[in-house]
Formats: C-alpha cells, sequence, structure tokens
C-alpha cells in the first residue's frame, strides 16, 4: 500500500468507520484534510454556511443512519463554531466524530493567531477528546475516536494541527477492524428473574417509554398485553412506541397531555423503559420503580430505584416475556385508557375555537394540515419553541415517519441545519423542517445550503414575528415579556431571493394548498405562514400534585391545546376493549 499523509489515514479511517459525509467550513489549518475529502472515492464534503449547521447536521444523519457521521471545524474560530451542534449530537447519543483544525503545532501555547485548546474546549460534550500532535498517534488515536462515538453513542472530537496533516503517516491503517454496529445488551438472569418476580406480585403496572424503547415496539406491546399494563411516553420516545398501541395513555412531561401522569401516579408497579426522562416532577415518589436502561450511568438518577435493570430494552424483554405470568385483570388499563380518552377529549372541547377560520393563522391549524399532508415516510426536524408543542401535539408517528429535534440540548436554530442531513442522507425522502422564526432567523444563511446542494427541504415556517415560547415563558413566570418580538419579515422573499421556491402565507384558506405545492415542488420550499403569537393559553386546571412539583422547578408550564389525530386512537382503543 502506498504511503500515506496522517490526513490521507485520517479520510480513510473515517470511510471504513462508515462515515459518508464529513460537514463543515474550510479552513487554511484543514486544508490537507479537505483535499484528501476531495480525493477519497466514498466520502463527500458537504460545504455549509455556519459550522454549527454542519454539526447538526452530521448528528442528524448519524441519528437516522445509525452510522457514523463526520464534521470539521477549522483553527480556533472554525471549530468554536461547531460546539453547540456538537452538544446537541452528544446529549441525543448520535455517533459523530468531529475534526478540530487547531494552529501550527509549534506554536501551541504562546497565545498565537486563533489558539484555543479544542482538546480542553470539547471535554463536556464528547465521550472522547484528544490531540494528535505527532503522526505515530495516528491511526490509533482516530480508531479510538470512533470506537468511543460508536461504542457509546455519541460524539468524539479529534484535534489537528495542518502541519501534522500534512506529514507522512508511519504505519499503515488497513485492515484494523473496527466496530461499526453496536451490540445486543442482555441483562443477566439474576435480574430478569427479579423483575418477573416484581411484576408477578405486583398490582397495577405501568409502562414508560423513552427512545430506548426504538426497535422493541412489538416487545414493548407483548408485556403491556401479558400484565394489561398503560403504556405512556416521554417526548423521545413517541415516534416509537404511540402508534398501533392498544395500551396508549399518551404522553407526560411539560408538553404532556392525556393520561400518563395518572398511569405513572396510581400504579404499584413503575416499570420505566429506555428513558432519561429529566423532568423528576413528574415522577411518583411513593410508587415502586424499575428502570431499563443500556446506559448503567442513568439507572436510578431520577427516580428512586427498586430494581435497576442494565440493558437493551428489547433483548431485556425478549428474555423477560417467558417468566411473566399473563394476566386477564384489565381494570387498571381500562380505567386509564378511560381517563386518556377523556383527558383528550376534554382537550378537544376545550378547544373549539375556529381554527380553520383564525386569522392570524393559527399554528395548530397549520400543524394539523401538515400532518394530513406529509408523507407516510417523512421526516420531520423540529425546531425548539412552540413548534416543539405542534410536534408532540400534532405529528402522527406510524413507525416509519421520523421525528428529530433538539429534544435533549435544547437549543434552537436546528431544524434546518437538521433537514440538511436527514436530506443528504436520502435524497428521495420527504424531509421537513418545521422552523420557528427565531430559530429560522438564528442559522438563517444555511438557507443558502439548499440549492447548493440541490436538497428539496420542505421548510415550515411558523411565523409569529416573536420568541413564542419564551414568551410564554414570562408570563407564566409573572414576568413582563420584554425582549420577545421581532419586526414582520417576509421570509419567502428572503428564501425567495436565495432561489428557493416559497410562499408567504396569511389566510388559512391557503395554508393547505401552499403545503401541497411545496412538497411537489421538485426541489426546496419554504412555506412561511403568518401564525399567532397568541395561541395558547395555560390549561384550565393543574391539579394540586403538578403545582407541588412545579414549585420546585419554578416557572415551568403545561400547556394545553389540542390534541390532533391522537384522539381517533384514543377512542378506537376504548371501542377495542373487550367486552366481558
Ligand atoms: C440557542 C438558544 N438560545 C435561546 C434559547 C431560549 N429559547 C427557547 S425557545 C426560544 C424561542 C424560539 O423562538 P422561535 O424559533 O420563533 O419559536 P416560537 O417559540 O416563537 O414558535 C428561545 C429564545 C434556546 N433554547 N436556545
Ligand atoms: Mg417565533
Amino acid at each position: 500500500m502506498a504511503r500515506q499523509t496522517v490526513a490521507e489515514q485520517f479520510v480513510d479511517v473515517l470511510a471504513r468507520a462508515g462515515a459518508r459525509r464529513m460537514y463543515g467550513v474550510v479552513g487554511d489549518s484543514l486544508n490537507p484534510v479537505i483535499d484528501a475529502v476531495r480525493r477519497h472515492p466514498s466520502i463527500e464534503w458537504v460545504q455549509v454556511r455556519h459550522e454549527e449547521t454542519g454539526a447538526f447536521a452530521a448528528g442528524a444523519e448519524a441519528q437516522l443512519s445509525g452510522r457514523l457521521a463526520a464534521c470539521a471545524g477549522s483553527c480556533g474560530p472554525g471549530h468554536l463554531h461547531l460546539i453547540n451542534g456538537l452538544y446537541d449530537a452528544h446529549r441525543s447519543m448520535a455517533p459523530v466524530l468531529a475534526l478540530a483544525a487547531h494552529i501550527p503545532s509549534a506554536e501551541i501555547g504562546t497565545s498565537y493567531f486563533q489558539e484555543t485548546h479544542p482538546d480542553r474546549l470539547f471535554t463536556e460534550c464528547s465521550h472522547y477528546c484528544e490531540l494528535i500532535s505527532h503522526p505515530a498517534q495516528m491511526p490509533r488515536v482516530l480508531q479510538t475516536a470512533v470506537q468511543h462515538a460508536i461504542g457509546r453513542s455519541g460524539v468524539a472530537v479529534v484535534g489537528l494541527s495542518g502541519d501534522v496533516a500534512g506529514q507522512d503517516a508511519p504505519r499503515q491503517a488497513a485492515a484494523s477492524a473496527m466496530v461499526t454496529r453496536r451490540p445486543a445488551v442482555r441483562p443477566g438472569d439474576a435480574e430478569i428473574d427479579a423483575l418477573a418476580r416484581m411484576i408477578d406480585e405486583a398490582g397495577a403496572v405501568t409502562l414508560f417509554c423513552g427512545s430506548g424503547t426504538a426497535g422493541a415496539h412489538a416487545e414493548v406491546m407483548a408485556l403491556a398485553e401479558r400484565v394489561k399494563a398503560p403504556v405512556g411516553h416521554a417526548l423521545r420516545g413517541k415516534e416509537w412506541i404511540q402508534y398501533d398501541n392498544p395500551y396508549d395513555v399518551g404522553m407526560s412531561g411539560l408538553l404532556g397531555y392525556g393520561a400518563a401522569y395518572e398511569a405513572m401516579h396510581e400504579a404499584d408497579l413503575l416499570i420505566l423503559l429506555g428513558t432519561d426522562f429529566p423532568y423528576t416532577a413528574f415522577l411518583p415518589e411513593g410508587v415502586r420503580t424499575v428502570q431499563v436502561d443500556i446506559r448503567a450511568e442513568h439507572l436510578g438518577r431520577r427516580s428512586r430505584l427498586d430494581l435497576a435493570v442494565w440493558g437493551d430494552v428489547r433483548e431485556t424483554l425478549l428474555a423477560l416475556l417467558p417468566r411473566v405470568r399473563p394476566r386477564t385483570d384489565r381494570r387498571f388499563l381500562d380505567r386509564m385508557l378511560r381517563k386518556h380518552a377523556d383527558a383528550l377529549e376534554g382537550a378537544v372541547a376545550a378547544y373549539t375555537r375556529d381554527v380553520g377560520g383564525h386569522r392570524p393563522i393559527h399554528p395548530e391549524y397549520v400543524a394539523s394540515v401538515l400532518d394530513e399532508e406529509a408523507a407516510d415516510d417523512a421526516v420531520f426536524t423540529v425546531d425548539t419553541g412552540m413548534c416543539n408543542v405542534w410536534a408532540a401535539r400534532y405529528l402522527s408517528p406510524n413507525g416509519r415517519r421520523r421525528v428529530i429535534g433538539s429534544f435533549s440540548h435544547g437549543s434552537m436554530a436546528n431544524a434546518l441545519p437538521q433537514a440538511i442531513g436527514a436530506q443528504l442522507l436520502d435524497r428521495a425522502r420527504q424531509v421537513v423542517a418545521l422552523s420557528g422564526d427565531g430559530g429560522l432567523s438564528m442559522l438563517m444563511g444555511d438557507l443558502l445550503t439548499l440549492p447548493q446542494h440541490g436538497l428539496p427541504v420542505k421548510v415550515v415556517l411558523f411565523d409569529n414575528s416573536s420568541l413564542g415560547m419564551v414568551d410564554l415563558e414570562m408570563m407564566v413566570g409573572g414576568f413582563l415579556p420584554y425582549g420577545t418580538t421581532y419586526p414582520a419579515t417576509d421570509y419567502a422573499a428572503i428564501a425567495r431571493a436565495a432561489g428557493i421556491h416559497a410562499v408567504r402565507v396569511e389566510e388559512p384558506g391557503e395554508v393547505r394548498a401552499a403545503l401541497r405545492e411545496a412538497f411537489a415542488h421538485d426541489g426546496p420550499a419554504l412555506v412561511d405562514v403568518v401564525t399567532d403569537p397568541n395561541a395558547l393559553s395555560m390549561p384550565p386546571h393543574v391539579t394540586g400534585r403538578q403545582l407541588a412539583g412545579f414549585a420546585t422547578t419554578t416557572s415551568k408550564l403545561v400547556l394545553s391545546g389540542g390534541v390532533g389525530r391522537m384522539i381517533q386512537l384514543a377512542r378506537a382503543n376504548l371501542r377495542n376493549i373487550p367486552r366481558p
């Protein structure tokens, strides 16, 4: 094999680890690597306008594909711009390798032009963060970084000076096998037996699901059926669990709805499946609790556990199912299904405004039409802010659609960048960004990336001329809303100037046609929907118990509003309760 430079070897190792793209902005210190990417047959350089976009895009790609994705920033400010997107990828458990190019190696430690210290900067948002200061560290340091990203599901960062990248690598990288897929991890027999015993001995059982239930829909349903358990979910579990689910009692949390809260609090045994649900105020204290998670460090960090089970949800349930006694008593389940349907009916009843005729356009109307018009296998990327509420309430999961947001890190401006990564992964799939006007304008330069790379992303802009979510938070917290409004802006005109098909919609009657046209358009499109900034009120009834929780998480709110097509599932589940 011919001699390789460090840069060539770097790209080669990434490609062999499964990476197909590296997102970023070029810079002097990156030049040898960019040149190696240019010449490599199976890895593509994706030029973006802001490195943060690149990191978000890599994170989204990795979340959708399960494969490694890469991003890069040049020395100093270039890689500093990556950091927020990397935090998001890391907290979303997306395997991402970030290359932080460094200043000339001989200048490190002298406050040189553009000097930062990437090996210190990125430690908090990565599993591995090291500097390659000598060519002989290759390929091992990069391979180790890759194994951290894939093996521990998160970010790994490698710092590399341009001069080191241009040197010859003394060792060949060929033929060293690497892990590219995750193992199936099953807990030991002792834990499985203990769990089976606890379930058999318990009265009412409730399951509560997070993103760790991905790929385990059938097993979760089988357990719910066996022990007649209501199934609630967290926001990140919704896309995996809420569809085709005769045991669905809704979502818990700040954006929650339905009877998940009651089902968790009224159970005798609560089983948390693959969830790192952060809001302890919503978790019961006096209920026996089991948690199953692939990450041992997640076990017990939100609630006191009676049993901690370390393993994949799917593997755990496969081993558990035959050991659990089947039940026939559905009383608790049926009571919760009824409560759930009642709660949703109540939400629908409270939501009596004529949203289809409301002007400015009601955002819930936009979301409900979007849910109907979008493809059955669409990828939705959702901006932090009120779009999270609309997505949680109105996008109907079906096992084929995907919903990606900044659900753990909670950063604004994620939707457009994540849509870029999603669309590059599959140009034929419908990718829809639900953007806020605050979020879109924050990284708006990357609208230009859509036509530049011919990406047919559809941006649905909820244009309320405000930082709506914070506006609401200020009111709930007793503050005078301040610093939350924007002047009206014609984003459709901006998008058209960027070469994007765009329309501005101010009449509710035009929403559906505008969305249809955008989805049918063969290229990027933006639908700038002028929406009502005062869309949501506080819920009429917050229980005393919830209030006690909120006192400790001051100014947090539970939002009211409609619930979209979920009501149909709840009604169908009630109809399908077997009659004795
Ligand atoms: C980078 C970043 N800055 C600030 C915040 C705080 N924040 C959360 S939501 C939000 C408002 C988002 O506004 P917009 O995108 O217009 O969505 P809207 O809520 O109006 O629908 C802000 C400022 C944040 N989460 N992330
Ligand atoms: Mg807004």
